[in-house]
């Protein structure tokens, strides 16, 4: 399997986040992409593709147009402008840290234009990702998707920050722009003849209400969550969100106990592959999200090593074209683990 990174996504590097009402460091670190990095190419199952900078040869005019079809023109000069406001207005120069109603002319439009309270914006990180539209970090974390029609069968991509929890007009839970998103609007705009239907499996331990926000209304993308409950992001997930009115059945969530173990998860998986199979998608895009792993600081699973092949492997039985997106994860020591199991599952 081809595995697509680039250093690039080191720049984005927030100092500190609040938790728990306490200042910690920021879990959703650049070191993670390293660990996952690394542990990949200890296997001779994955072959890395590394994008440098400037990498406008991948980021091409179609990638950048999925971007603008995923989210709002408001929310990019949200974005672009909200740290420097923030410094203005006597912010701290290491983060903008949402806590206050900056751009409240924004947030109070309908849905909202801005950040949940945890999306902190940094110095570095930001204003790179922000001279979005052809640069920064939509081409690190985007990397993977201008390559997905060259590939065979499947790829991965080690990218950071994650995109599930981002909607169409605001960041959160470590999210700025819907990776996922980003791929299956990029797969179907680029698809001849009809729209593909392509499905988003999302297995990090969190609810991807960006993602289902983006799709709920839209019958040529299937959104299938497992998730813990009742966690982040509180409010979304429940099995009763169903899909709206031109789009009923495709979204489909599958609360789990915080207590869940291996048995328990994989039973849910296979019930969440079967929605996939059925859909009859052309494209598979994986939200990878490892914090389900027991040991993860920020959840409460019982999930352990041994269950991420298995997760591969029901994965793998949908029998379709399937990209890997990393999302969330967050013990350093396992992540590593966790994703190259799931992708090994998958390449059995
Ligand atoms: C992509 C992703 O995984 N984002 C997750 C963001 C979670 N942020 C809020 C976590 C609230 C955690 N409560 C912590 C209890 C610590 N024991
Ligand atoms: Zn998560």
């Amino acid at each position: 399997m081809l595995v697509f990174h680039t250093p690039l996504s080191l720049l984005h590097d927030p100092p500190h986040e609040i938790l728990s009402g306490c200042v910690q460091p920021y879990f959703e670190s650049p070191e993670r992409y390293f660990r996952i990095l690394t542990t990949l190419l200890k296997s001779t199952a994955f072959e890395e593709r590394t994008l440098e900078w400037p990498v406008k040869e991948v980021v091409t005019e179609e990638v950048l147009e999925a971007i603008r079809a995923v989210h709002d023109e408001r929310y990019f000069a949200f974005l672009a402008e909200i740290y420097d406001e923030w410094v203005a207005e006597g912010g701290s120069k290491d983060a903008a840290l949402p806590e206050t109603f900056l751009r409240s002319d924004l947030l109070l439009e309908e849905g909202g234009i801005g950040s949940q309270k945890d999306g902190a914006i940094a110095r570095i990180g930001e204003p790179l990702l922000l001279r979005l539209v052809g640069t920064g970090h939509c081409e690190s974390v985007h990397s993977s998707v201008p390559l997905l029609s060259r590939l065979d069968d499947a790829s991965g991509a080690d990218t950071r920050p994650p995109g599930h929890h981002a909607t169409d007009t605001l960041c959160g839970g470590y999210c700025y722009l819907n990776s996922a998103a980003i791929s299956a609007r990029h797969f179907q705009r680029s698809a001849k003849g009809d729209k593909p239907r392509v499905a988003i499996l999302d297995i990090d331990y969190h609810h991807g209400n960006g993602t289902s926000k983006i799709f709920y209304d839209d019958p040529t993308v299937l959104y299938v969550s497992l998730h813990g409950s009742p966690d982040y992001p509180y409010y979304t997930g429940s099995e009763a969100e169903r899909g709206g009115p031109n789009a009923r059945g495709t979204n489909i969530n599958y609360p789990l106990p915080l207590e869940t173990d291996n048995e328990g998860y994989l039973t849910a998986l296979e019930k969440a592959t079967d929605n996939v199979r059925r859909f009859e998608p052309e494209l598979m895009v994986v939200s990878l999200g490892v914090d389900t792993y027991i040991d993860d600081p920020l959840t409460n699973f019982k999930v352990t090593l041994a269950a991420y092949p298995e997760m591969g492997r029901l994965i793998a039985q949908v029998g379709v074209k399937t990209l890997f997106v990393m999302e969330g994860g967050y013990y350093l020591d396992a992540i590593g683990d966790c994703v190259r199991g799931v992708l090994e599952g998958f390449e059995e």
